[in-house]
């Protein structure tokens, strides 16, 4: 007898990069659910505080269980109901693949994207410039390792892969962003010369329906271009 769907409802924002995650991850697993919108520019309701204290999005309710934090809420995801996107830990092979994504998404955050949103908010372009050497400099030594049996996705794997789930929305960001002028183009043709593995597997990643289905880039892009202005207005 199939197990039976759970009721699952995702408090969001489709701005939000890390509820992006769990966006990818729902859609991936094919699992209906409904979905509460949290507007980020007003104080979250005391309502909201009472599913997540830290007032942030995204959030899951899971048949009366609230998960909190994108990467648990994903992992949780992912192992309650066992999919392409992760091995179980006792499958053959199985704990292994699970180090490997861990690692690849823990290089990718703690070694490189901290620098994306530095990009996109510096303040003279010489500063853009370098930071983007930066970037691509550690996606080449950090990143680009890792991706050498991608096929396309993580690890030899036909399809997405809790290591897309988790670094898709950035991956998005960083080869769309670039044609609304939020980043310098150069980053695109840096990373395709001196990264190859990594940008094949980026522009499978951010072509995927289940990456790009909430994400509505001429909106991203506007409100990021607002909130540089404001923060250039308030320096
Ligand atoms: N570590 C958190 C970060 C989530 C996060 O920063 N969400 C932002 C929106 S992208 C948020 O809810 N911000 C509301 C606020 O700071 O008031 C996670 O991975 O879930």
């Amino acid at each position: 007898m199939a197990a039976p769907t759970p009721k699952i409802k995702l408090y969001t924002n489709h701005g939000c990069p890390w509820a992006h995650r769990a966006h990818i991850t729902l859609a991936e697993l094919q699992l209906p659910y409904e979905e509460e919108i949290i507007d980020l520019t007003t104080p979250r309701t005391a309502e909201y505080l009472k599913v997540n204290p830290r007032g942030l999005v995204p959030s899951i309710d899971i048949d009366g269980e609230i998960i909190t934090e994108s990467a648990v809420v994903a992992g949780y995801l992912a192992d309650a109901f066992p999919s392409h996107l992760l091995p179980v830990s006792n499958a053959p092979g199985g704990a292994l693949t699970r180090a490997r994504i861990a690692f690849f998404v823990d290089t990718f955050f703690t070694k490189v994207n901290g620098t994306f949103f530095k990009i996109v908010f510096a303040k003279t372009d010489d500063e853009a410039a370098a930071l983007v050497k930066e970037y691509v400099d550690a996606i080449v030594k950090e990143v680009e390792p890792l991706l050498g049996n991608a096929a396309p996705f993580f690890n030899g794997s036909d399809k997405l892969t809790l290591a897309e789930a988790l670094t898709g929305p950035f991956v998005l960001r960083l080869l769309t962003l670039p044609k609304h002028g939020l980043l310098p183009e150069s980053i695109i043709s840096d990373l395709a010369a001196r990264a190859p593995n990594f940008s094949r597997w980026g522009e499978v990643v951010a072509k995927h329906p289940s990456v790009t289905g909430i994400y509505d880039e001429e909106k991203i892009a506007a409100g990021t271009k607002a909130r540089i202005e404001k923060l250039r207005a308030s320096s």
